[in-house]
């Protein structure tokens, strides 16, 4: 069972990061905010995990997370999740 969640959140970094290497058509925008989300030093899937949790949401929207909403365009949507992708790894 544990294998099959890897297995699915592999495949997931995968799909987004193959929707990135297609010439950045999902981020038009480039952002200078964080995209380390907790401010731990590091960018890693407890950011992807709080931009998850913020998925959808909106300014004053109950699962609102405005760190989340990296481009700041007031939607926590795949755009954030790309860029934190994007970041994925990076030390801070
Ligand atoms: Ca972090
Ligand atoms: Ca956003």
């Amino acid at each position: 069972m544990k294998n099959k969640k890897r297995t699915l959140v592999v495949l997931s970094l995968v799909l987004l990061t193959t929707l990135i290497g297609t010439g950045g058509l999902i981020l038009n925008v480039m952002s200078t905010k964080s995209t380390d989300i907790n401010a731990d030093g590091v960018v890693d899937m407890k950011d992807v995990a709080l931009a998850a949790a913020a998925f959808g949401s909106f300014s004053g929207h109950a699962r609102w997370n405005r760190e989340a909403d990296i481009n700041e365009d007031g939607r926590v949507s795949l755009k954030d999740i790309c860029h934190i992708i994007l970041d994925f790894g990076l030390v801070i």
